[in-house]
Parts: C-alpha cells; structure tokens; sequence
C-alpha cells in the first residue's frame, strides 16, 4: 500500500526514575487518565501507549516503567520492558528527569541513556516545587555535559506546564512514515488491561508501603451490553495469607471503599454503568514465580 510521504508517525519513549512523572506527562498527551499515577514509586508495571494524532501525523507516546535496581523477577521484567522501549521501538527519547531528585539517584540511567543511537530530549519536570530557578539552570547544565541533548524542556507535567511545547518538539522528530495504528485508536491494549490497572491505581492509592506492590489485579468477568446489569469481577492477588485481612480491612470496611473508589474510576473511563465485584486470592510469591508471571501477561 502506498503511504503519503509526508506523514509523519513514530515512537517518543518515556524514560526516568520511578516517581519522575512520566506517567502523569503521558495522560496529558493522551488527554486522559490512561496510565495509573500515584505518589508511589514503581506504580507502572508495563509499558503503556498513548496515541497522538493530529493532520499528517501520528506520534506513539510509550510510558514506560521507572529506572530502577531489580531485586525481584518481576522487577526485572520491568527493566526489560524499559530497555527494550529505548533500545529497539524508540524514534526518540524523552528523558523525564525528576527536579526534586538528587542527581546521585539518576546516574545509572544516565549511563544507560548516554549509550543510545535516538535523539533524547531532556525533559526536567516538577519545576513547580523547585523555587529557586538557578537550581534548574544547574541540573541542566550538569546533564547537558552528560548527554548531547538535542534540546531541553522545563515542564510541570502535574498542571500540563509546557506540554504542548514539548509535544510539538516531540513531532519534529518523528520520521516519515506510515501511521503504526489505525486512525481513532487511543491505545494498544484491551479495557480488560485498563480496568485491572485502576484497580491496582486505587490499591497504591489507598494502602500502606508494601501490600500494594504485593497485589496483582486479574479481571475475571466483564461483561457488556448488558446495560444496568454490567459487571465486572475481578480477583485481587496477593502474596502472603497475612495481607489478605489488610486488603479486607476491619469487618470489609477497606475492601469496600476500594469497591467504591475502582468502581467510580472505572465508570469514569468506560463511560458506562458498572457494577464491580472485588475478590481476594492468595498466589504465593507470584512476583518471583515464572509460571504465574506468565499467567498474568509479564512474560510471553
Ligand atoms: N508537583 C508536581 N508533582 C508531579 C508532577 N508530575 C508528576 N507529579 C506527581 O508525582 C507523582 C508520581 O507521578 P507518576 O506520573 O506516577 O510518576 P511515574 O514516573 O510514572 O512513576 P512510576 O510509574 O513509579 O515509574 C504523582 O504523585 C504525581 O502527581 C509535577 O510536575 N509537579
Ligand atoms: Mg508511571
């Protein structure tokens, strides 16, 4: 098939440290709340795309899972599904750099980035919580000695501060080509996936430091056009037998403003009447176990 040759479509990568906000920038291309964001780190598990189109364009924006320094199996599938996003899908890179991080924190990944073919774009967010603006004129400087920038952004990804620009940045770089999705496609995944994840997001939001990144959400019954009577069934796993009597909460009380919460997110998303049925399960160790890795879509 032949393809205009002045479209222009590829992928812009997402690549920081966990917490940096990459998530939050991407919801601001896709114009909605697709990728959970919370005040957790390591909330994003998996790549996630977002796809923006405008005339004679289509840029794949990917958000990926923070850098970090893998303990456990799934993490390392984490780093994988990072590495594999900058070194083999990305057209460009946007390197979100978290403001209010020191530096120390961030030379690993300076490292790893330093290695890549792709233009990268510096892209310094929370600039909203750094008050003194020499600050940022330092990171900047600091980083433009580290890696050849092909230019910088200062954003407040939270607000969409200086998205645009960086969006219309984004697209000078993306090579011709033609579009990598059909025309109207916001993402590459099924509402199956979506809904497991706010649930999840409503985890991370609602529970303690460790039992959220114990958890792992599995849809088990969606049903459509079923109008009034729409439901969804999910099973919500956990590690250890302890946490599940967290999740539940005192007499169902936890459970049940989960219930509530994922529920109105989902509604919100689908924009459409769901009943949610929340359940929880114990899957021992599941984060370091292959086979239910596999089970759960981490793994091939
Ligand atoms: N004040 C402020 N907060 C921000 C900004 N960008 C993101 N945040 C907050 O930072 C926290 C982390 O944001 P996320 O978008 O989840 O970060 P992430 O890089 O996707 O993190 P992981 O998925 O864990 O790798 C959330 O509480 C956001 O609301 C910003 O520009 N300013
Ligand atoms: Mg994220």
């Amino acid at each position: 098939m032949e393809f205009n040759t002045d479209f222009k479509s590829g992928f812009a990568v997402m690549a920081g440290l966990a917490n940096a906000g990459k998530s939050t920038l991407l919801n601001k291309f896709a114009g909605v709340d697709l990728s959970p964001v919370t005040h957790k780190p390591q909330t994003t598990r998996q790549n996630i795309l977002a796809i923006s189109e405008g005339e004679g364009h289509q840029i794949v924006f990917v958000d990926t899972p923070g850098f970090l320094h893998a303990e456990y199996k799934l993490q390392q599938i984490m780093l994988n599904s990072l590495d594999q996003a900058i070194n083999e899908d990305a057209d460009l890179v946007l390197f979100v750099y978290d403001a209010t991080a020191p530096l120390s924190k961030h030379l690993p990944l300076i490292k790893k980035l330093k290695n890549l073919y792709c233009p990268i774009l510096l892209v310094i967010n929370k600039i909203d919580l750094v008050k003194d603006k020499a600050e940022l004129d330092k990171i900047e400087n600091t980083l433009k000695g580290e890696i050849d920038f092909k230019d910088v952004f200062r954003v407040n990804a939270k607000e969409g501060v200086g998205v645009s620009e960086l969006e219309a940045a984004t697209l000078s770089y993306m090579p011709p080509s033609p579009p990598y999705f059909p025309q109207g496609q916001l993402t590459d995944r099924w509402e199956r996936f979506y809904i497991a994840e706010f649930i999840r997001e409503q985890i991370f939001l609602l529970y303690g430091q460790e039992v959220p990144y114990a958890t792992f959400v599995e849809v088990e019954k969606f049903t459509e056009d079923l109008g009034d009577k729409n439901f969804i069934r999910a099973i919500i796993h956990v590690e250890r037998q302890s946490q599940k009597p967290i999740i539940i909460g005192k007499g169902g009380a936890a459970i049940a403003k989960l219930r509530k919460s994922a529920q109105a997110r989902i509604v919100d998303f689908l924009q459409q009447k769901y009943r949610l049925e929340l359940q929880v399960m114990v899957t021992p160790n599941w984060r370091g176990n292959t086979k239910n890795l596999r089970q759960f879509g981490f793994l091939d």
